[in-house]
């Protein structure tokens, strides 16, 4: 049994779960890409993002913003929902552009509320944002989070509240964790959702 999230990182720690995963689990993190991989990931496998991906490695914020819906929704195709998340990542980078200019811009000053606003932005995406894609101090729960707290007798009322139970225990015990994780507890709370993902992916739990 495990009493905080500090208890539940150590648990995960001992398995080696990110073993030749980029640092900060999310691969191309810091870059524009997260940003069209954490609203393609909803309601899909990553396997399936991954492929579509691939075939968005040449488009930038800027392209992507003047792209025709349907040629982008043929990109996409093996994501679920393809063209309703190419009208949604259309209209995503346009707001990027103009409420921030660029992306370093948003990366720097986008808040949770600002994306919130966005059409199919939840929590999980907002928080992948920016975690992920903009190096916040956040955690991101998901699914496979709110399954492995409840095997160990956790269950939350709110997204948020399950959000702060896992920040807090990894918070209260950070003068012990910051020397694995230089210091960043950003980093941290990366490899914890990574670990968490990874673990569930690998376990019918
Ligand atoms: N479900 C997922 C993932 N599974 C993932 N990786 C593996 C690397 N990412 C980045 C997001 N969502």
């Amino acid at each position: 049994m495990i009493s905080n999230s500090y208890e539940l990182l150590m648990e995960l720690r001992k398995l080696n779960l990110l073993e030749n995963k980029p640092k900060y689990w999310w691969p191309n993190a810091g870059s524009f890409e997260v940003i069209i991989g954490a609203i393609l990931t909803q309601n899909t496998k990553w396997e399936k993002v991954e492929k579509a991906l691939l075939n968005l490695k040449k488009y930038s914020l800027e392209d992507i913003a003047s792209l025709d819906a349907n040629y982008l929704a043929s990109l996409i195709k093996s994501v679920g929902f393809y063209n309703q998340k190419a009208k949604r990542l259309i209209i995503l980078s346009r707001n990027i552009l103009r409420d921030f200019g660029d992306f370093e811009s948003f990366k720097d000053n986008v808040s949770r509320e600002w994306l919130l606003k966005q059409k199919g932005i939840g929590f999980e995406t907002a928080d992948s944002i920016l975690c992920y894609g903009c190096f916040r101090e956040i955690m991101v729960v998901d699914s496979y989070t709110k399954r492995l707290l409840k095997r160990y007798g956790y269950e939350f009322e709110s997204y948020d509240e399950m959000r702060e139970w896992c920040e807090r225990g990894v918070e209260e015990n950070w003068d012990k964790l910051s020397s694995f994780y230089e210091n960043d507890l950003n980093l941290c709370f990366a490899r914890f959702h990574g670990k968490i993902v990874e673990f569930m992916k690998n376990n019918k739990f």
